[in-house]
């Protein structure tokens, strides 16, 4: 794991790797906890 120390944040990148992708989403998504999907079963 490697975590790149972002000095302010930028807009949209919610896991902090300083790039803004299709995983900032799913944290997003996953910080919000709607529209996830549940493993439990
Ligand atoms: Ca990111």
């Amino acid at each position: 794991m490697l975590y790149t120390a972002t000095g302010g944040g930028s807009a949209g990148d919610y896991n902090g790797d300083g790039v803004v992708k299709a995983a900032d989403y799913t944290v997003w998504r996953d910080h919000l906890g709607a529209g996830r999907y549940e493993n439990s079963g």
